[in-house]
């Protein structure tokens, strides 16, 4: 894909070559790009647009993009979301800068923002990842304010209608019974940006899967698997079923591969690709997805199956794009 940026380049380069005149480096200051998991990623696209069209650096947009939903009662992520077997919702969240700066939460409860958790465990902590009990504590001593626990509506009858469907006794080694992760049933908002001065990050906040064994942590708050950002090539996020992601360190691998100079599109693809080659038989009702963005500001998405959607914001373009998939 050409941006508006290489094709200038491209252009002022020939121009300059044409007229013998030397190549001066050029100044152009680049065009922000933000990128969102689902159709949930236009609102939080809005947000984050608000940052980097007025020079905003790509850290601040992907915290307050996924924010956005995280507040949204009713909705797919954050406390209004689908509870475990147990009817908790626990909450996993990772943010990464352009400097290999990292942090998440893994298992928090009744904190309202985990990205904002996982941004202070990178700023303000010697670590990247914090979980449980002490994910929760730390948010406390940070001055977040403890919610009340209760499921929302939406939530509360979905886990009763799941209750009575699977029969479920706590406890017992049952299956979860799920449908695959789809734009009806997605827990998740991953994002990924550039700025204006090139540098890139990204964000990823879910409730994993509804319904998950209690302490169960899917690939949202593993670095590397949800989430990866090398300033240097590009980054990825990932959404769908976690297990899957992490066993192909899904989003490091995408980054590696835009290193070996595919397009953020077969990047995706290749990783998909390869988990469908060796997994075939044992990824039924599976569903994984890529977004990736590169250093140029190119961009693409991938998924295993139809139905996975992205959201896209640049100075041009505001639009909900149907990924390309395998099968
Ligand atoms: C997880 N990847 O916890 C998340 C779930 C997800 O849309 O993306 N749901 O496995």
């Amino acid at each position: 894909m050409t941006t508006r940026r290489t094709f200038l380049s491209g252009a002022l380069a020939s121009a300059a070559a044409a007229s013998g005149a030397s190549l001066k480096p050029l100044t152009l200051s680049r065009t922000p790009v933000v990128l969102s998991t689902w159709e949930t990623g236009m609102r939080a696209n809005d947000k984050a647009w608000e940052i980097l069209s007025y020079g905003g650096k790509a850290l601040d947009a992907v915290e307050e993009g996924v924010r956005v939903i995280e507040d949204e009662l009713n909705c797919c992520v954050g406390l209004g979301a689908h509870p475990d077997r147990e009817g908790r919702v626990t909450l996993d969240a990772s943010i990464m800068d352009h400097r290999f700066n990292c942090g998440s939460v893994l298992f928090l409860e009744r904190i309202k923002h985990p990205i904002s958790v996982a941004r202070r465990v990178m700023e303000k902590t010697p670590h990247v990842m914090l979980a449980g009990e002490g994910a929760q504590q730390f948010a406390l001593d940070e001055g977040f304010p403890l919610e009340s626990g209760e499921l929302s509506p939406d939530a509360a009858r979905g886990y009763q209608a799941w209750l009575k469907k699977t029969g479920y006794q706590p406890r017992a080694r049952s299956s979860t019974a799920l449908a695959p992760v789809s734009p009806q049933n997605h827990d998740t908002i991953g994002m990924i940006a550039i700025d204006e001065s090139g540098n890139l990050s990204g964000s990823c906040t879910t409730s994993g899967l509804a319904y998950k064994m209690r302490g169960r942590i899917g690939d949202s708050p593993i670095i590397g698997a949800g989430l990866y950002v090398d300033n240097d090539i590009g980054a990825a996020v990932a959404t769908g079923q976690g297990e899957d992601i992490v066993r192909v360190a899904g989003a490091s691998s995408i980054v590696e591969a835009m290193r070996r100079g595919l397009s953020p599109e077969k990047a995706c693809r290749s990783v998909v690709e390869k988990l469908a080659r060796v997994r075939r038989d044992q990824l039924k009702d599976v569903q994984v997805c890529f977004l990736a963005l590169n250093k140029q500001g190119e961009y693409g998405g991938f998924a295993l199956r139809s139905g996975f959607s992205f959201a896209v914001r640049t100075a041009k373009l505001k639009t909900l794009t149907a990924s390309r998939f395998l099968w």
